[in-house]
Order: C-alpha cells, then structure tokens, then sequence
C-alpha cells in the first residue's frame, strides 16, 4: 500500500518508522511518505496561513500550498482515497480501517490552526474521493496524531504487517464486543489469583467464560454497542448473560429491561 501524508510538522510523524509499521516500510509492505506542506509554498517565509474571511479567533490554511500539493497525486491514471482528519468528520471505526486496508493508495492532508479553506476541499473532490473522519468527540490541534492512529489502525490490517494474523480476529470491535480480560504468570500476583477456569484446561469452558466477560465488559462500558446486536447471533447463555446485565431481546434487537408497571 502506497500513503502519503502532508503535514506542517513532518516530525510528528516520526513515530511511523518504528515498530511494525517501521518494518513494513522497510520490507516494502508499506510505501509512506511524509510530505512538508511548506515545500508547496513560494514566499520567502513559506506561509500556509492568513486570517479568516469575516473575521473571528484564529488563523486558516491557505488554498494554494494545498492545491499545489494535492496535485502531486493527480498527475496520472491512479488516485489516492483522500482522508481529512477532522472533528467535524465521520466517526473513524474498526469496519472503516477494514475498508481503507484493501486501497492500493491513501492520503492523508493535516489541518492546524482553525482548519483548512473550504474550497480546497471542493477542489480536491474533483481529482479524488475526500473522506473526513473523526476519532471522536473531543478537539485534538492538528490532524497528525489521528493519522498516527489510522495509518496504524489500517496498516495492521495488511496481510503480512502483523506477524500472528490470528491475534487479529479475536479482538475488540471486530465482531461488535469488546475483547475478554487476558492474563498471564504468576498464578497468584499480590493475593490476586487468574480466573480457575483458564488454568482447568477445559477449553469449552474457558471460550464459554471469555464470551460471557465479553457480553458484561461491553455492557457495561458500551451499552450502544449492545443496542445494536442482533439477537439472531446470540445463544440462551448469552441471553441469559446479557438479561443478568440488565438486557431483553426485543425483536430484532436488545433493549434495556423494562419492568411491567404496577397497577
Ligand atoms: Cl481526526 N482531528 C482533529 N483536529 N481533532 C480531532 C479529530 C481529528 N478527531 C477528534 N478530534
């Protein structure tokens, strides 16, 4: 997979030589390149902001450093899928990272300051498609620490990025639960012993335990994504779980347990 990312700080990104993501692009897995907007400036002070138009706090990221660099992907046949991190984007989930992981070419186009003009969206939209994505509710100053978490998020999925392709379909999110608590040596740590049942070698027992610590983790710390599992893909011991933590099968989905009301 080929990614190019454009950025004001190159340096932020930095971390993306290391571990296996460092690897990949040593190995050729990965093609990445980070890209300093400024070099797409002309001015002795290599400018890539001014004021907002109609005034108010802050500065904007000019269109022309943008529109310049934007080309670059559009000189042949190929185009790159363009991902805009943005607070203001679609919500970035596991199911996106699996879509983004089968592209031959992304790219990545960092905003700082207040953000990006809007028309260099609109112009980039006529070269390639434009996707902005959030990581979610809160406000990070720059784009480069969610690219950090996509490229490594969509990086992983490439067959071949990460070694052990099994640690890759049991964990969070890719069956709509949260993953099961793990453990390791010592038996007994500070008077805290591992569940029995992973130590019994009963392994019918033990999948039927990390299923159930699945179903009450994310009941309890994700109740929206219970409200969207099917009750179709669950069995009477995971009905039973899910009712224990307060869940019903409402036709075709789970509800929170209504009590009749007395009369
Ligand atoms: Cl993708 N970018 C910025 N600047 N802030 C964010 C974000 C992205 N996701 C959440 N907050």
């Amino acid at each position: 997979m080929r990614i190019d990312v454009f950025s004001i700080f190159p340096d932020y990104l930095t971390p993306l030589d290391l571990s296996l993501i460092g690897k990949a692009r040593r190995t050729g897995l990965l093609d990445l390149t980070v890209h300093d907007l400024r070099d797409f400036t002309h001015d002795r002070h290599r400018t890539v902001d001014d004021a907002p138009a109609g005034g108010g706090a802050g500065m904007v990221m000019k269109p022309e450093p943008w529109a310049e660099a934007l080309e670059t992907l559009a000189q042949g046949e190929a185009r790159p899928t363009l991902l805009v991190p943005s607070p203001s984007g679609k919500p970035f989930t596991q199911a996106m990272a699996r879509e983004l992981a089968r592209q031959d070419w992304l790219a990545f186009a960092c905003g700082r300051y207040e953000g990006i003009d809007e028309r260099v969206y609109e112009h980039a939209a006529t070269l390639m498609p434009v996707q902005p994505f959030s990581l979610g509710d809160y406000v990070l100053n720059g784009g480069e620490v969610a690219v950090l978490a996509v490229v490594e998020a969509v990086a992983r999925l490439i067959p071949g990025v990460i070694g052990n392709a099994e640690s890759l379909v049991e964990e969070s999110h890719e069956d709509g639960l949260l993953e099961y608590p793990v453990y390791t040596k010592p038996a007994v740590w500070q008077d805290r012993e591992v569940p029995p049942v992973l130590m019994s070698g009963h392994h019918a027992q033990i999948d039927r335990w990390r299923r159930d610590e699945r179903l009450r983790r994310t009941a309890r710390r994700r109740p929206d994504l219970i409200g969207v599992l099917d009750p179709e893909g669950t069995d009477k011991n995971d009905r039973a779980v899910l009712l224990d933590e307060g869940w019903e099968p409402a036709g075709s989905r789970f509800q929170p347990v209504t009590d009749p009301v007395a009369d």
